[in-house]
């Protein structure tokens, strides 16, 4: 009996110690914006604060500085407080042309293929009153 307690109390260890990684989800400190090389956060990563490229392949990944984020972008979080209204948008083309997303202050975009964009951002910026 003392044996199959002790058994039970390991197992219940273990089950904290698994979910212990799913209670720290992705996030991007305010007031930054964070862009991610794949799909729900993960890859390589780019913070910025005030989001500004007219050609992302001038713009490298943070730590990398020989890879460049142009049609690599596959999903973003917004740090920004939610009640900015100066909203990010990215675009499918250099000089903000092309497929325009409005990044939601706050908001959460695992998959950028969801509107078309995976792997296709080229250019974004900050759009005030957008
Ligand atoms: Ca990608």
């Amino acid at each position: 009996m003392f044996i199959a307690l002790t058994a039970g109390t390991v197992a219940t260890a273990a089950g904290l110690l698994i979910s212990a990684p799913a209670a720290n989800a992705a996030s991007c400190p305010s007031p930054n914006v964070c862009f991610y090389e794949h799909t729900s956060y993960a890859g390589l990563s780019k913070t910025l604060g005030n989001p500004y490229a007219a050609d992302l392949s001038t713009v490298t990944w943070d730590g990398f500085n020989l890879m460049n984020l142009n049609d690599k972008i596959s999903s973003i979080i917004s740090g920004q407080n939610p009640a900015d209204t100066n909203a990010v948008h990215v675009y499918s083309n250099i000089n903000f042309s092309g497929t325009d997303k409005r990044i939601t202050p706050g908001g959460y975009y695992p998959n950028l293929g969801d509107f078309g964009l995976n792997d296709k951002v080229s250019s974004f910026r900050r759009v005030s009153g957008g």
